[in-house]
């Protein structure tokens, strides 16, 4: 299991979480996310060969946050 900490910028308040939350849930591989609001930090355990930093990035940013 691999552990990535991104930072994220444009969230605001819980329903930013959440859907950040919600979106990289959903990705096939990822076993756990922790979203930071005050650090705009996201915390992803996810498992390497079924899915990459990159797809995580991109679900976040489909949410219109952007990875920094
Ligand atoms: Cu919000």
């Amino acid at each position: 299991m691999e552990k990535v900490i991104l930072n994220v910028e444009g969230m605001s308040c819980n329903h930013c979480v959440n859907a950040v939350n919600k979106a990289v849930s959903a990705l096939a591989g990822v076993t756990a996310v922790d979203v930071n609001l005050e650090a705009k930090k996201v915390t992803v355990e996810y498992a390497a060969d079924k899915v990459t930093v990159a797809d995580i990035k991109a679900a976040i940013e489909d949410q219109g946050y952007d990875v920094v």
